[in-house]
């Protein structure tokens, strides 16, 4: 029995207002689909068979390192975060688990798998915090100034690894399956941190982690140029991300964040590389202008998202046994979080499905014959095409809200729990 945040009648009234529209135009994409030899009933069933993790910390209003400015009716714990999560899987039908932080949603197991059930959801991979110290936590008295998994200090690291492990029991009592590792561990200056010895200090340490993990779970490192370290960041990049997932062995993977690379690096063929070598593990998504953004997904580079879901999707059955998880790692500052990470699932689908519809045959054949106009015009031309009534029909088939962000606005679910919620002074956190 769940116990959905958005009565039922509201998501029924939304969709008998959007359904001539909408049924018009899946009929007109179906039909200019079939033009091409592609059934769009093949389409909406793989959408709806997509899903993308949602992060707990996402749902609270982010920040930047100059301030913070709260938005009414945050959640003030993690119990207040899943409603809001569930929120946006009720309408989208596309984010059914949830991605928790130890310690920030710190909770009773049993309390927190209840609760997820009622609300019909379900915990994806659980995220490690050393990047921060944690005064309140009696497991980690030790400060991660100078760093965790790969500090000098050995006290430290025991520290660091004994928290990574005690995430993976947490997650094993609530039915999580991987354990993503980012660390904040890098240096400031030239000469400040011995760049080979933290290396092999940061891979002792996770060695040490991955030998405690289940039989049936995987572990992620997470790579990120820099930030909050400036002049060198331990896990830098997805050279050493591989090293790492290399040294550790067959349950250890890759995890890449949109928002962690260079300016204008090709994250696409980083992504192709990794299953080339069989360790890309999952994907945190956002968008970025600058840096690591943490933007909404396809809100700045749509583009660059759709070739990301071209390599996915050109991979096969490749990627079917690496399984990737696909999860959501946004800030939102400006706007309502639950809207933008409703628009965001959104445009991770959408970029998915119009990766399906590019003419795979025809692009090998340009790319065969040295034809770099039609096959870059193979790509744009799946690119160009609008899929949003496909969207639309893969939530409506699920339960969901033909335009979501319609429905959630009609269901004035924000005014109510603002009422319900008072505002708190502190909330939100670091985003990784
Ligand atoms: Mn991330």
């Amino acid at each position: 029995m769940t116990d959905l945040p958005i009565a039922a009648d509201i998501v029924e009234t939304a969709n008998a207002q959007a359904r001539a529209d909408h049924e018009a135009d899946y009929a007109a994409l179906g039909e200019k689909l079939a033009r091409r030899g592609v059934d769009v009933e093949a389409v909406t069933a793989k959408v709806v068979d997509f899903a993308v993790a949602v992060p707990s910390w996402g749902v609270g209003t982010g920040g930047t390192r100059f301030a913070r400015f709260p938005g009414g009716g945050e959640p003030r714990g993690i119990f207040e975060k899943l409603d809001d999560c569930a929120v946006i899987h009720q309408l989208t039908r596309a984010t059914p688990a949830v991605s928790l932080h130890i310690p920030w949603d710190k909770a009773d197991p049993a309390a927190l798998k209840e609760k997820a059930a009622s609300l019909g959801i379900t915990f994806d991979a659980m995220n490690s915090n050393t990047f921060q110290d944690h005064p309140d936590d009696p497991n980690q008295p030790l400060s991660y100034k100078y760093g965790s998994l790969s500090h000098t200090d050995p006290a430290v690291r025991e520290q660091a690894i004994a928290h990574n492990v005690e995430t993976i029991e947490i997650g094993q009592a609530i039915g999580s399956k991987a354990l993503t590792v980012w660390i904040g561990d890098g240096s400031n200056f030239p000469g400040q941190s011995d760049l080979g010895r933290a290396f092999d200090r940061y891979l002792d340490s996770m060695k040490a982690i991955a030998a405690r993990l289940p039989a049936d779970w995987r572990i992620f490192s997470e790579h990120k140029m820099y930030e909050p370290a400036f002049y060198s960041t331990v896990v830098q990049d997805w050279g050493t991300s591989l090293m790492t997932a290399q040294e550790l062995g067959s349950q250890a993977f890759c995890l890449v964040d949109l928002g962690h690379h260079a300016p204008n690096v090709n994250i696409e063929q980083i992504v192709t590389r990794l299953i080339r070598a069989g360790k890309l593990g999952g994907f945190h998504f956002n968008d970025s202008k600058y840096g690591d953004d943490d933007l909404d997904s396809g809100s700045i580079d749509p583009f660059r998202l759709f070739l990301v879901f071209n390599e996915l999707v050109g991979a096969g059955s490749t990627l079917d046994r690496l399984s990737p998880a696909y999860m959501i790692d946004q800030s939102h500052n400006v706007t309502d979080p639950i809207e933008s990470l409703i628009r965001s699932a959104n445009e991770i689908r959408r970029a998915y499905a119009q990766a399906l519809l590019v003419d795979r045959a025809g692009l090998a054949a340009f790319q065969e014959a040295n034809d770099a106009m039609m096959a870059s015009e193979t790509l744009k031309s799946a690119f160009r095409l609008d899929v949003e009534p496909i969207l639309a029909e893969a939530r409506r088939r699920a339960g969901g809200a033909i335009d979501p962000v319609a429905a959630y606005r009609a269901s004035g679910y924000r005014a109510g729990v603002a009422a319900e919620r008072p505002a708190s002074k502190s909330g939100g956190g670091g985003i990784v």
